[in-house]
């Protein structure tokens, strides 16, 4: 947990930054002096937001067995009489509020909001933000007050030794100054290496159905816990989808245009138009922020093409809105290097064919690095911006 839980905590404060905290695209927007050092979000490597949001997502998951033992050991400590005992005494049971509210809050509001969609009164993003600071605050006394504890408790006896010993041998633990000891305990019903095996099959069960939802291919059929299902049929266009155009509302037909502002001039270009530009392929990721990802081979017209074709080579943003109208996910703003990057897209096509519907018919924006959520879908318009 020591090495895991910051892991977990960093990379979720990455995925806030890769959201565009400087376009006020990432939730909350205004944070006060807990607001974190803005940069932009690189391009490269492409599956860097991939990696980030799969080991915040995928670790956290994996970690909750580990968690649910850990509190389980020091379960006589959290019902301890008398509450206090000492001025210190107070404040390390309020650390220990902290750290075990944050996590318990932290883990609960990620799992539900994959797995549900925003099911909460409050905003998912805001609430896990703020646990996130919460927890972090908690976990840093915590770890200062025990760390060499720790440390001694490690060195004290071999893990190696530990694993050998049977349950007919496993003898309780001495009596020890914090009290986590039962003072009068029963015959042992499980060695401490049946403890620590379940807890390690746990973390392993909860790994192995859901990794398949990053790694993909056949592993795909094993990740029980992924949120968008397993198949979407068969054939090129068959990989998951967030939500369908169905649930977003949205139809098109041949007057869509896609049209092109802010440059030297407004441009309008219908799908023939965009079809008969230079076409440019690439495999690259869609990563949603629940967890899942796929590569896909993407082809369509380079933003920068579209950039230049407005009359804005250069651009220092770029505002993109969909066809959808009230969704939260309509429109996303994208950086220079978004835009810029030779690999980042309007794609028409996926894996060789046009779009589906679902998709994104007819172009949708697929960028190098860039979290799936801004990977907007049904475009219908790109606003190049100076700054
Ligand atoms: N217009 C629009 N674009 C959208 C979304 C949406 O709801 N509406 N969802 C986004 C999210 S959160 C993700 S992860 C990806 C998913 O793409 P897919 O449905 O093709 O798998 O699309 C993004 N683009
Ligand atoms: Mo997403």
């Amino acid at each position: 947990m020591l090495v895991c839980l910051p892991l977990v905590t960093v990379t979720g404060l990455l995925d806030f930054i890769a959201y565009g905290p400087q376009f006020g695209q990432a939730f909350p927007g205004d944070v006060g002096w807990l607001h974190l050092p803005f940069f932009d979000w690189p391009t490269r490597p492409a599956w860097l937001f991939r990696l980030t949001q799969g080991l915040h997502v995928g670790l956290g998951i994996v970690l909750v067995p580990v968690i649910l033992a850990k509190l389980w050991s020091v379960v006589p400590k959290l019902f301890a009489w008398p509450p206090a005992r000492s001025l210190a005494n107070i404040l390390e049971r309020l650390s220990l509020l902290l750290l075990v509210g944050g996590i318990l809050f932290e883990v609960a509001t990620g799992v539900l909001n994959i797995q549900y969609d925003y099911v909460f009164g409050f905003s998912f993003y805001e609430g896990h933000y703020y646990g996130a600071w919460v927890f972090i605050g908690g976990f840093v006394v915590h770890v200062s007050f025990k760390f060499r504890t720790m440390v001694k408790a490690l060195r004290s006896r071999s893990l190696w030794a530990e694993l050998k010993i049977a349950k007919a041998d496993t003898k309780p633990e001495p009596l020890d100054e914090e009290g986590l000891v039962a003072v009068n305990p029963r015959p042992a019903t499980i060695s401490r290496r049946g403890a620590l095996g379940l807890v390690a099959g746990g973390a392993l069960f909860v790994a192995a159905i859901t990794a398949g939802q990053t790694v993909g291919g056949i592993s795909r059929w094993g990740a029980f816990l992924l949120p968008r299902g397993r198949s979407y049929g068969n054939g090129p266009t068959s990989f998951q989808i967030n939500r369908t155009a169905v649930a977003a509302g949205v139809k098109v037909d041949n007057t869509w245009r896609l049209s092109l502002t802010g440059g030297e001039r407004d441009v309008q270009l219908d799908l023939a138009t965009l079809r008969s530009m230079s076409q440019h392929t690439a495999d690259l990721p869609l990563a949603c922020v629940e967890g899942w990802s796929t590569v896909q081979s993407w082809s369509g017209v380079r933003l920068r093409d579209l950039a230049r074709l407005a009359g804005m080579p250069a651009p220092g943003s770029a505002h993109v809105r969909s066809v959808e109208k009230n969704g939260l996910f309509g429109q996303a703003t994208l950086q220079s290097n978004q835009v810029l990057d030779p690999d980042a897209l309007l794609a028409l096509r996926v894996n060789g064919v046009p779009l589906s519907l679902d998709h994104g018919f007819p172009a949708r924006i697929i960028v190098p690095a860039l979290p799936g959520v801004h990977c907007t879908k049904w475009v219908a318009s790109i606003d190049f911006r100076r700054s």
